[in-house]
């Protein structure tokens, strides 16, 4: 053994830690579970097995991430810097042994030392550290990036509780903490040496510096340290591994002294607790929570905390910050991060003196912004009291930008006053305001919307104004998710058909599963394909009885499934509807010829969301009656499953028949649980929303399921004075439907209980679904028909899956590449830390 420290490249490490034979992994997993976890066989739970098996993979990450840090060092490469205050990665271990491709060694390994791998996958508790999509998308992001080799590193926030766990209790979602650092985090190394600290709150100053310039400073009354914890996210069978850096809020010194001096003990510890509040919990909020000082207090201290670690890193290498935003592409997924663009500016001019145009054209050229959302109310923006008094440099900052935005107007639009306020960073049309969607716009090379359908309604209507002023900043990124996680790891059942007739290449090009249209015809794989389909619904209905104690027919029942945040635009209860139609046709006539299906639900709702916690309720009411009524005879099955997590949801796409993609035209921007469905061979019902309309271009209209409103149809008819009402009493299956659920029928012990939601419905219906009713069920009838013809029904799932390449996080990635971020692959080459045995 060489024990030279000194040089990195002498540096040996035993290679117990890096071997990936079998009996390696035997050796080193034994070693990990006594030295790492301090027990041996006899004595260690499940869940050190787990540990044993996790730090036993990570070994074998470390080289190629250590490798990837130095290339990127070395070489000057432009690096992709995510700002996400949301990561949903999902369990790291099943992930990471595809992309170590080293599944079957190890499997081997632990069943060897009598151990189960599958039971030890399961054991992993998920990260949780974001709401839905928008986290989601970051982390397939991330694994798309390490796989196409793209120097990147993802900055966020490492709550200490993620997501609350969901239970269901008599029906109604109770909220559970979430504790998933109470085992330990295997997958993270904190790197205390690159702590920074934050300042909060105080006041501003202006002097003349020595160069008698004019400069200002800013007082903070409170500083906070930032410690990052590194995840390492290593691609698919490549050698990039990239960092997902995390930032955990710690008090400045653990004690207080000259607050213990004057005897204050307990005032110095509630300090400490205030600053570690800061990263203490997840906003459970799939919108914007208007108001909250912590929340703003989060997206700053994570987005100053990247920052400063960019301009250390960048200033380890060059002389100064000019080609900043030549090293560096920073994405802001959504405005949660867009304080950025103020921070930049202030540590550019306070910090490193650049003058206000050169720090402008630098933080312009390092920005750019990805808008997720279309709904009105979720636009932030932040009280100037509050934000002026947490962050009272940024807002002079934001003035300035603002006063030299608006002279820009003032010269473009010169007979037009009402464009200055439409385009203010300030919101003064009654208390003041600052609009982070319109500072992330004006701070920011580059704008995009995540569905072809989204970009557009961007431009025309929440961007309008910021479309006409600067075209050339917008353009289209429609999402895309990764194939190893929604696939490889998810399905290995369809992974394994796939690649037994086109190879297993399309797994990095997914384009290539165009390969499989032709085997659409044949009828030996049209075979193998719906068999492969019942063994995953045989999965998953195994996982229901356990899990709800339902019993499910994975053999001739349709199963219809609507998975994703709770929300009224997203009309689960639309679902619903449908549900209690078909069980009035069956109470009618009780031998009717029904095509059978399972409809199963999964989703959180927002704690503090009313009415989607309702519709929690009403769905777990309406199984209830549906699943224990004897004239259903079981033709009709609801199961709403706990919990939905990355973990929960993988065993849940490959087994759907039937996706459901039935949000009001207009109001989901893209989705992305639309493309997992179909890729593993689902059909969509759906409306054209968001990434649906691509979806459908690319499968083809004889292959998907479509209804509804159009987007321009849902606003031509609220503008015309929408009556919900009308709906209502026109359609007698409809009004049964309704009056059903507001008699009680489904909550006989509290007869009024669903009464807020009948009534949303009849006299408001924002997201209309009694407009669309008729046209869902109508489409449902026509989805139940194509069922019975099975082998046409294979037909078209075999045609969604082959034509869904393109709906890749690999694509999506690419695109970002080359139309936003100016940033090239750089291969890593894998160092030879390590000298062979023997
Ligand atoms: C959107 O609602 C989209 C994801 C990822 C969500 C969903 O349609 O697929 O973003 N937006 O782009 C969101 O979470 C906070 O906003």
């Amino acid at each position: 053994m060489n024990d030279n420290l000194t040089n990195g490249n002498q540096i040996q490490i035993e290679d117990d830690r890096t071997g990936i034979d079998v009996q390696t992994l035997k050796r080193a997993f034994s070693d990990n579970l006594f030295y790492a976890l301090g027990k041996f066989p006899e004595i260690a739970t499940k869940n050190d097995f787990y540990m044993a098996l996790a730090y036993t993979v990570r070994d074998r990450l470390l080289r190629r991430w250590l490798n990837s840090q130095e290339t990127y060092l070395k070489q000057d490469v432009k690096i992709v810097c995510y700002f996400s205050a949301e990561y949903l990665i999902g369990p790291q271990l099943g992930k990471n042994l595809i992309n170590l491709a080293i599944v079957e060694q190890v499997r081997q390994a632990v069943e060897e030392c009598g151990l189960n791998l599958d039971d030890l996958i399961e054991q992993e508790e998920e990260p949780g550290l974001g709401n839905g999509g928008l986290g989601r998308l970051a982390a397939c992001y991330m694994d798309s990036m390490a796989t196409l080799n793209i120097p990147a590193i993802g900055y966020g926030i490492r709550y200490e509780f993620g997501i609350f766990d969901q239970e269901i209790c008599e029906g109604w979602q109770v909220e559970i903490t979430d504790k998933w650092l109470r085992y330990g985090n295997p997958w993270e190394i904190p790197r205390t040496e690159a702590t920074v600290e934050v300042g909060l709150g105080g006041y501003t100053e202006s002097f003349y510096d020595e160069n008698n310039r004019y400069r200002v400073r800013w007082l903070p009354d409170r500083t906070v340290k930032g410690v990052p914890y590194d995840t390492p996210i290593l691609g698919y069978k490549t050698n990039t591994a990239n960092t997902l850096r995390l930032w955990k809020a710690e008090a400045p010194e653990s004690f207080n002294f000259q607050a213990f001096n004057v005897g204050d003990y307990y005032g110095a510890v509630n300090e400490k607790t205030y600053s570690e509040n800061i990263t203490k919990v997840l906003y459970p909020n799939d919108e914007p929570i208007q108001g909250k000082q912590l929340r703003l207090e989060q997206q700053f201290f994570f987005v100053s905390c990247s920052l400063q670690d960019m301009i250390r890193l960048h200033l380890a290498t060059q002389e100064n910050l000019d080609n900043f935003g030549e090293l560096f592409a920073a994405q802001l997924n959504d405005t949660h991060p867009s304080i950025g663009v103020a921070e930049l500016m202030r540590l550019l001019m306070d910090v490193h003196d650049y003058e206000w145009e050169q720090a402008w054209e630098i933080t312009q050229k390092t920005f750019a912004y990805t808008n997720h959302t279309l709904l009105p109310e979720a636009l932030e923006k932040w009280s100037l009291g509050l934000f002026g008094s947490l962050l009272p440099r940024h807002l002079e900052i934001i003035y300035e930008i603002n006063r030299r935005f608006l002279h820009e107007i003032r010269t473009h639009y010169p007979n037009d006053v009402s464009k200055l306020s439409n385009f203010s960073l300030i919101d003064e049309t009654g208390e003041k305001y600052v609009r982070m969607a319109h500072l992330a716009c004006v701070g920011s090379h580059a704008i995009n919307g995540v569905a072809d359908l989204h970009t557009q309604l961007l431009k025309q209507d929440v961007l309008r104004g910021f479309y006409e002023l600067f075209p050339e900043k917008f353009t289209n990124k429609t999402n895309g998710v990764t194939p190893r996680r929604w696939i490889v790891l998810s399905n290995p059942e369809l992974t394994e058909l796939i690649t037994s007739k086109i190879g297993d290449n399309w797994i990095t090009h997914l384009e290539e599963l165009q390969q499989l249209e032709p085997f659409a015809d044949d009828p030996n794989f049209r075979n193998a394909w719906r068999q492969m389909k019942q063994q995953v619904k045989t999965r998953l209905a195994r996982r229901i009885e356990k899990r709800c104690g339902i019993t499910v027919d994975p053999n001739y029942s349709l199963f219809d499934i609507h998975v994703k945040r709770i929300h009224e635009y997203k009309r689960q209860h639309l679902n619903v509807l449908h549900i209690i139609t078909l069980y009035n046709r069956i109470k009618k006539n009780p031998n009717i010829d029904i095509v059978p299906r399972t409809f199963i639900f999964g989703g959180k709702a927002a704690p503090s969301y009313f009415m989607a916690k309702l519709i929690i309720k009403l769905i777990n009411s309406v199984g209830e009656v549906v699943n224990n009524d004897p004239d259903v005879r079981g033709r009709l099955k609801v199961v709403f499953i706990p919990d939905y997590n990355v973990t929960n949801s993988q065993p849940v796409y490959p087994a759907a028949d039937l996706s459901e993609q039935i949000s009001t035209a207009g109001k989901e921007a893209s989705g992305t649980g639309n493309m997992k469905f179909s890729l593993n061979g689902a059909l969509t019902i759906g409306t054209l929303d968001g990434a649906n309309v691509e979806i459908r271009q690319q499968v083809g209209e004889e292959n998907f399921f479509l209804f509804g409103l159009k987007a321009e149809e849902v606003s031509q008819m609220k503008s015309q004075g929408y009556n919900p009402w009308e709906f209502y009493s026109s359609n007698e299956a409809l009004r049964e439907v309704i009056d059903q659920i507001s008699s009680g029928l489904f909550s006989p012990e509290e007869s009024n209980l669903f009464k807020p939601l009948v009534d949303s419905l009849l006299y408001h219906d924002e997201y209309m679904l009694l407009a669309d009713y008729q046209s869902y069920i109508d489409c449902q009838d026509r989805v139940s028909e194509a069922f019975r013809d099975w082998d046409n029904w294979t037909r078209m799932s075999i045609l969604n899956t082959a034509r869904m390449g393109i709906f890749s996080s690999d694509r999506a990635i690419r695109e970002y590449c080359q139309d936003i971020w100016n940033v090239q692959a750089v291969p890593v080459k894998l160092e030879d830390y390590v000298q062979a045995k023997g």
